[in-house]
């Protein structure tokens, strides 16, 4: 339907059960991601895209350990195992994924010194993707959003969907958790504070 558009968050082999950044079941959601693209005319992806040695990565910063944090000018940022690496394997989208009406790809985190869970605006909190622009371009103000991580990814491209105006729906059943520390708790908490709506796939009326 115009004016709608599916927006599938991170769905890439390093957030897979056995990847380096897995998220616990996060391939369960593959079936489902892939039932719901049928049902939109319009679907927009993101893809992870890190530089070798990129600011999010644990290994840039010696004595840090994955899953710790660090301050940095833009603010907090976890630090996490190398993943998501441009042009390795783990980088590469689910290979059951069906890409057919994959219209545009928005590739983030590409900039070695900001990371970007968003697939708006980077962790600076000021670099834009482009995403919204586009979206405007075409006319579709209406986004439902699924993928990986629910509590990272999945919320901050929501949120900042949310914020940008558009109306934001989130399918809880086709995404996954990393949960970190109550972050999937929060994320919720903070998405329906600013009128994201949650709901599962069976109530998607479309
Ligand atoms: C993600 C952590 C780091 C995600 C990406 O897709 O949720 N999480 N990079
Ligand atoms: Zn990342």
């Amino acid at each position: 339907m115009s004016g709608t558009c599916l927006v599938v968050v991170d769905v890439q082999n390093d957030f897979m059960p056995g990847g380096a950044l897995a998220v616990p079941r996060g391939d369960e959601i593959v079936p489902l991601v892939n039932r719901l693209e049928a049902r939109f005319e319009n679907v927009v992806l993101t893809q992870d895209w890190h530089p070798r040695g990129h600011i999010s990565f644990a290994s840039s910063h010696p004595g840090k350990k994955p899953f710790e944090t660090i301050e940095l000018s833009y603010g907090t940022q976890v630090l996490w195992p190398d993943h998501c690496v441009q042009g390795t394997a783990g980088a590469a989208l689910h290979f059951e994924l069906n890409l057919a009406k994959a219209h545009l790809v928005i590739r983030k985190g590409h900039h070695a010194g900001i990371d970007s869970y968003s697939a708006f605006l980077e962790a600076d909190r000021t670099t834009p993707t482009g995403l919204a622009g586009y979206l405007r371009e075409r006319k579709l103000d209406k986004l439902y959003v699924c993928g990986l991580a629910t509590d990272f990814c999945v919320a901050w491209t929501a949120l900042d969907a949310r914020a940008a105006g558009f109306d934001t729906t989130v399918i809880e059943d086709a995404c996954r958790a990393i949960d970190l520390d109550g972050s999937l708790a929060r994320a919720w908490q903070e998405m329906q504070g600013t009128g994201v709506k949650r709901i599962g796939s069976a109530e998607l009326k479309r």
